[in-house]
């Protein structure tokens, strides 16, 4: 069954998209935890972090750049964080591959 980020990539539902490319595609999180939140998603379908092999290494690559791209045109030159949770321990919760970008705020560590 197509995850919801599927839905936003074939546009079934809306989403305020900020940045796209053959690969990737960059959309604000619809609950943001910091003034900026973006979600880079791969748009071919990948459950997790877990479900990757070698012949996505130009993909993840272009997943995070694209992520370093947006926090510039996000004007975060005070830096950001990217994360990814993977799978229940790592708190996913959409079976699709994202990056989370968060900035415009100091970030904490550890994280919860
Ligand atoms: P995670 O817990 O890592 O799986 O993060 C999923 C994120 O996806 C969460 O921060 C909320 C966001 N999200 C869930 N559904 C939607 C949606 O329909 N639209 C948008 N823009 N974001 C969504």
């Amino acid at each position: 069954m197509p995850s919801i980020f599927t839905k936003i990539i074939d546009r079934e539902i809306p989403a305020d998209i900020v940045y796209e490319d053959e690969l990737c595609l960059a959309f604000r999180d619809i609950s943001p935890q910091a003034p900026v939140h973006v979600l880079v998603i791969p748009k071919r379908e990948i459950i997790s972090l877990d479900d990757l092999s070698d012949e996505d290494e130009q993909m993840v690559g272009r997943c995070i750049l694209v992520a370093a791209k947006v926090a510039q045109q996000e004007g975060l030159s005070g830096g950001y964080r990217v994360v990814v949770n993977c799978k229940d321990d790592g708190g996913q919760e959409v079976p699709h591959l994202h990056f989370h970008l968060l900035g415009g705020r100091q970030m904490t560590w550890p994280p919860g």
